[in-house]
Parts: structure tokens; C-alpha cells; sequence
């Protein structure tokens, strides 16, 4: 299955440049570009591009949602740049190893450069990018106006982005104040982390509720044991170094849709923070109304724009990067 070959780690996210804009999105606005680009319209480039990858690869639905959640703990697309003169970016910060889709950004990005140099920008397109993803694997009912207006940072440091991403063992209510962190609250975050409904995640951060959890020598009892057997022989405990990857979502793992919730209720939630959620009071009656209703195409949307709205550099706010990996000089 293509996903099995997909690489699954992450990176994060950033520096504090500015405050939280919790309500209103600063200076982002629906069709920033519109007129600015030579006449060419940046949002269908950037859906043209993104359709052609997703006809080859679906893969790049989750690698997408990754990329601008990572990113967003600032959204400024500093998670893009490589790391200098030895120095770690946040690329190379530690959940990070693979938060892909850099390549088709790259694509994006010069497509867009040939036709009006220096005027979009790299945090822009991963937030567009990202909404053309979700609409492609979720269906016209995921589409959403993405904000736009974005500038991209001009610093990355790996450590900051270590320390500011959240945890896979996180309680709920430890998942919500970290949101909250960001100008977020619990709806937001249980939406939000409904992107498990794609995508991968390695076995080492499954394994040990599957062999000795909370050092009981035995498996999460949150887990349904039908669905700890069958994730043991892919992770096996003889293997610990074994890169296997198990998917986040065992109904429809390449899909975006509310099945993420029906599993969790089931107790099919792979990592801890998806399972805590859907026990937590807090956060319970959310989960349910999430699984059983149809609400949530509208409504992960919306969450999505107020993620993308985190820490934004607007208007003479730092620069339009030439190329998304570097700096400008
Ligand atoms: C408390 C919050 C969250 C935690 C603790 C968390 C943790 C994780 C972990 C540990 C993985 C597996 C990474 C690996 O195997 O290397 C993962 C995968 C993923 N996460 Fe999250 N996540 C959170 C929120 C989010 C949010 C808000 C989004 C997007 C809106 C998101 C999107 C994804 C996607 C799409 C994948 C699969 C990536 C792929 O298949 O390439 N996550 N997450
Ligand atoms: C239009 O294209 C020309 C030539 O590529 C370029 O110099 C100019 O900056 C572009 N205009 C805008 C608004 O980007
Ligand atoms: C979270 O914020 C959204 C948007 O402002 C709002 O619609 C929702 O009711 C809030 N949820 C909670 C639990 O406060
Ligand atoms: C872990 O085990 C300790 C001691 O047995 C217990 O008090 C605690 O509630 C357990 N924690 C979880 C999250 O299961
Ligand atoms: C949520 O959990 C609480 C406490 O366990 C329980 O009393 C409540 O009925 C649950 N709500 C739903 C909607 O499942
Ligand atoms: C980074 O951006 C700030 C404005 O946000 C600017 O003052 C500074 O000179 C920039 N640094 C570099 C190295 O481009
Ligand atoms: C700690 C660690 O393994 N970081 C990795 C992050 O990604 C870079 C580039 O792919 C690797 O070289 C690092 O080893």
C-alpha cells in the first residue's frame, strides 16, 4: 500500500515572533492574490499542482495536513528552510525526520516565481496547498476560503520547534492547553486532531501501549485487544528498531471523512492523545457529536483557518522568500 511507504515523522514548529491572534485573523484575508500575480490566478496554480500529485500520490494528503499543523505552531513556513552552516533547522528538529512534502512546495513555489517573482508567499502556499489536499481526499464538502497575506520568517531554530510540539501521550486536557497556548480551545482541538483521519504514524509510539504499558507488562486496556493483536505483528516487540508504520485511521486510511471519531469511539485510537480524547470528559460529547452527526467537513475547515491564523507575519512583517528553503540574503 502506497501510505506503508510513506515517511511518517514530524517536525515543528517555531518562534513566537508575535502575539496569538485568537479571534479576527490579523491582516489575512480571502483572495490576497487576486490581480497580483501578472494575471495568472495563484490559487488554481497551486490546485493544478496539488491534483497532479494527489492523481500519483495520495500520500500527500496526510504529508500536507503534517506539514502546515507543524509549520502553524507560527504558521511563517519556517519548518521549510534547511539548516545552516551546521546549524539544526527545524527540519531537522526530533519528531521531525520526515515531515515530507517539500518537493511539491519547491514545485509550487517556482511555478508561481516564473510567473510573478517575489510576491507569494511560502507560508501562503503551504496553507493553500493543504486545503486543495484535504478538498482532494475528502470531497467537495471539505472545501473551505483560505486566508491568505502571509510573510515568511526569516529564522528557524530547532530547538524552539522541539520543545513547542505537542506530545503523543497527551491527556485531553494537556492537548487543549497547548492549543490554547495558541489562541485555540477544545473544539478546536478535537477538530483538529480529526486529521488523523489519514495518514501514518511509526510503531515506536505505539509499542509500548501494545507490550507494557503504564509499566503493567500487558497492553492499554483503552485498546481494543482485536486491534492490539493485529498492531503486535506489525510492531513487533522483537523488532523495536523495526521503521514499520501503522495507519492512523484502520477504516479508511487515505480519506479524508469523520471515521477518525467512529474509531476512537471504538477504541481504535492509535496514538494516546487520539484515544484520551474520546474518554475525556472534556472533550467526549465532542467526539460523538463529531462521529454520529455530519458537521464535520464544515467544520474541520473552519478549525483549519483559525490553525492557519497562529502566529502570522503580516504586511511588512518579514519577506516573500525566493526560494522556500532559504532565507533571502
Ligand atoms: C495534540 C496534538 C497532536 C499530536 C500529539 C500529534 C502527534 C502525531 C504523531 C506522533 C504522528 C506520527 C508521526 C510519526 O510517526 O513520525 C502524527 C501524524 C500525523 N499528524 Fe498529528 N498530532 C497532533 C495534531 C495534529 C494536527 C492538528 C494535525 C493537522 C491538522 C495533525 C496531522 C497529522 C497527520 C496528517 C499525520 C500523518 C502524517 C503522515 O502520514 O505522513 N496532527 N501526529
Ligand atoms: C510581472 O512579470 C514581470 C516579468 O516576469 C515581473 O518583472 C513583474 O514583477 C511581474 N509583476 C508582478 C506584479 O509580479
Ligand atoms: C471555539 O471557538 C470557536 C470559534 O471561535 C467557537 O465557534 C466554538 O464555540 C468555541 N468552542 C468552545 C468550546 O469554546
Ligand atoms: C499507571 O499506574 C499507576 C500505578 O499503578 C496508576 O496509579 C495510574 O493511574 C496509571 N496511569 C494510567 C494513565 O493508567
Ligand atoms: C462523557 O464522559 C462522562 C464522564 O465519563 C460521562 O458522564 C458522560 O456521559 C460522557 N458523555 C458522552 C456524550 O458520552
Ligand atoms: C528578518 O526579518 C526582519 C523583519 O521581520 C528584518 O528586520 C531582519 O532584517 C530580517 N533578517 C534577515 C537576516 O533577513
Ligand atoms: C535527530 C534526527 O535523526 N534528525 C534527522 C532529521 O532529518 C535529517 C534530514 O533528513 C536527518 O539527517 C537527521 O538525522
Amino acid at each position: 500500500m502506497a501510505i506503508a511507504t510513506a515517511a511518517a515523522a514530524a517536525a515543528l514548529a517555531l518562534l513566537c515572533l508575535l502575539a496569538v491572534v485568537p479571534t479576527g485573523h490579523g491582516a489575512l484575508q480571502v483572495g490576497f492574490y487576486k490581480g497580483k500575480c501578472n494575471g495568472t490566478d495563484v490559487e488554481a496554480t497551486v490546485k493544478r499542482i496539488i491534483a497532479s500529485r494527489f492523481s500519483r500520490d495520495r500520500t500527500i494528503v496526510p504529508i500536507l495536513l503534517r506539514l502546515h499543523f507543524h509549520d502553524c505552531f507560527g504558521c511563517d513556513a519556517s519548518i521549510l528552510l534547511d539548516g545552516k552552516g551546521g546549524k539544526k533547522a527545524e527540519k531537522d528538529a526530533d519528531p521531525n525526520k520526515s515531515v515530507n512534502g517539500y518537493d511539491v512546495i519547491d514545485q509550487v513555489k517556482s511555478a508561481l516565481e516564473s510567473k510573478c517573482p517575489g510576491v507569494v508567499s511560502c507560508a501562503d502556499i503551504i496553507a493553500i496547498a493543504t486545503r486543495d489536499a484535504v478538498v482532494l481526499g475528502g470531497g467537495k464538502q471539505y472545501t473551505y476560503s483560505v486566508q491568505t497575506g502571509r510573510r515568511d520568517g526569516n529564522v528557524s531554530v530547532a530547538s524552539e520547534a522541539d520543545s513547542n510540539l505537542p506530545g503523543h501521550t497527551l491527556s485531553a486536557s494537556q492537548a487543549i492547553a497547548k492549543f490554547k497556548t495558541k489562541g485555540l480551545n477544545a473544539s478546536d482541538t478535537v477538530l483538529l486532531l480529526g486529521a488523523h483521519t489519514v495518514g501514518i504514524t511509526q510503531c515506536s509510539f505505539v509499542r509500548p501501549r501494545l507490550y507494557n504499558y503504564n509499566n503493567s507488562g500487558k497492553a492499554d486496556p483503552a485498546m481494543d485487544p482485536a486491534l492490539v493483536s493485529r498492531l503486535k505483528s506489525t510492531c513487533p516487540s522483537s523488532r523495536p528498531t523495526a521503521n514499520n508504520f501503522i495507519v492512523l485511521d484502520q477504516r479508511t486510511p487515505l480519506t479524508v471523512d469523520n471515521s477518525y471519531y467512529k474509531q476512537i469511539l471504538a477504541r481504535r485510537g492509535i496514538l494516546k492523545v487520539d484515544q484520551n480524547i474520546a474518554t475525556d470528559k472534556l472533550t467526549n460529547a465532542t467526539v460523538k457529536a463529531l462521529a454520529t452527526g455530519s458537521s464535520f467537513p464544515t467544520l474541520f475547515g473552519r478549525a483549519m483557518v483559525r490553525m492557519g491564523a497562529i502566529q502570522v507575519l503580516t504586511g511588512k512583517q518579514g519577506q516573500i522568500r525566493k526560494s522556500c528553503r532559504v532565507v533571502n540574503k
